[in-house]
């Protein structure tokens, strides 16, 4: 072979690094109401791997949630990952969990094929159950490709919760979560879809990543529509992607990020989709997951105006979706026909089942229990400040 060609080669051989396999970061799921989200989780990795003299994860780790006493568990959403084709059984606390959807990226890094996984399950009912406390996960295993990820110092295991919860002292807010499994180097750009933005306050952005390096920052930015991104002392403009948890305050994530950002003032009021860009000269950064918060607009109340209250299962109540949890200070006022008030009621108070709370009385001869009434709720909300008139129809069977 010429000297010329083995150049060439060798060239190619040297520089060649790139994605030959990858998942687009998607729309997972969407939540409106009195939501917000925050992020647990640990890394396996003893040391920063650009660091280690030898490869090795420990066998387990702990992270401890802490919501408020006021927050309700709504989701909880566990990813693991780390290198290799992947381990889809780990334990949490004391249940063996096994993944229900996995991700995958695969690599040429100078001639050598890398993997990389992650693994996600819905785990809502075990943290409503568990709520507050530590939670520990164990039994991730890569020791099959650890040798082979350590020469390039991509070794790694971790994992990490998303929890979106409810809590009646918070605005009205659209959370989405959209995951999959994209890397840099060299540029990566994630276009997020189905957002609706109101109001630009308080608006969130959260992620959760995997193999970011403190002591790499060669060309690394995190840009959300073309701002740069930066959160100091933990996070500055040039290395995003560099082992911390910002709900913690910890720079001791090694080889994962759990970072969450107020973005208030790089997003439009009425946007509907948000560009990230990420890139990286030589750090190796994999986005699993994103998870936006928005304040939500209000729709309108939708209200089933029969009911059937002879202690069937079918519209037993006057039900009115979508007000219950969003506006919280409503009250509602039932007349008969005659225009006499029969029944108030508030957040406080179950659905009108049919039943008078005031003193007419509805099974009084003069009165029929059965026919049209006609309702009033006052929403007491700024963006609905008319009451809501209409009449409703009551079948009662004695
Ligand atoms: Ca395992
Ligand atoms: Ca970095
Ligand atoms: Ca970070
Ligand atoms: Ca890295």
């Amino acid at each position: 072979m010429n000297l010329k060609l083995q150049n060439f080669i060798f060239s190619i051989v040297l520089f060649y690094s790139c994605t030959l396999f990858a998942q687009d970061v998607s729309l997972l799921t969407q939540f409106n109401g009195r939501f917000d989200f925050t992020f647990i989780g640990n890394t396996l990795n003893p040391q920063e791997n650009s660091f280690q003299t030898s490869p090795s994860i420990v066998p387990s780790s702990s992270a401890t949630l802490s919501l408020d006493s006021q927050s309700v568990i709504k989701k909880a959403y566990l990813y693991w990952a780390g290198s290799g084709t992947g381990d889809f059984e780990i334990t949490l606390n004391s249940t063996s969990i096994t993944a229900e959807r996995t991700f995958a990226y695969q690599r040429n890094n100078f001639g050598l094929i890398l993997d990389y996984f992650s693994a996600f399950k819905d785990i809502t009912e075990l943290v409503k159950q568990t709520g507050n406390g530590i939670y520990t996960l164990s039994d991730i295993d890569i020791s099959d490709v650890i040798d082979d990820h350590f020469t390039r110092k991509t070794n790694f295991a971790g994992w990490a919760i998303i929890i979106i919860y409810q809590n009646k002292n918070l605005p009205v807010n659209q959370i989405n979560v959209y995951d999959g499994l994209q890397a840099v180097p060299n540029a990566l750009s994630i276009n997020l879809t189905d957002i609706e933005v109101v109001n630009n306050l308080d608006s969130k952005i959260g992620f959760v990543a995997w193999e970011g390096d403190s002591n790499i920052s060669v060309n690394e930015t995190l840009k959300i529509n073309d701002y740069v991104v930066e959160q100091l002392p933990l996070n500055p403009a040039n290395n995003a992607f560099n082992g911390t948890n910002s709900i913690t305050g910890s720079s001791t994530l090694y080889n994962m990020d759990l970072d969450i950002y107020d973005i208030q003032n790089y997003v439009q009021k009425g946007a509907t989709s948000m560009d990230i860009e990420l890139t990286s000269g030589q750090d190796v950064v994999m986005i699993n997951a994103v998870v936006t918060k928005f304040t939500a607009k209000k729709n309108p109340i939708i209200i089933y105006n029969y009911i059937s209250a002879n202690n069937d299962t079918s519209n037993p109540t006057f039900f009115i979706e979508g007000l219950r949890d969003i506006y919280l200070n409503f009250k509602i006022e039932i007349y008969n026909r005659w225009g006499q008030l029969v029944w108030t009621g508030n957040n406080t108070t179950p659905d009108w089942d049919g039943l008078s709370n005031q003193e007419v009385r509805l099974d009084d001869s003069t009165i029929s229990p059965r026919g049209t009434y006609y309702y009033i709720i006052y929403l007491n909300d700024p963006d609905y400040p008319e009451p809501i008139i209409g009449y409703l129809y009551l079948h009662k069977e004695k």
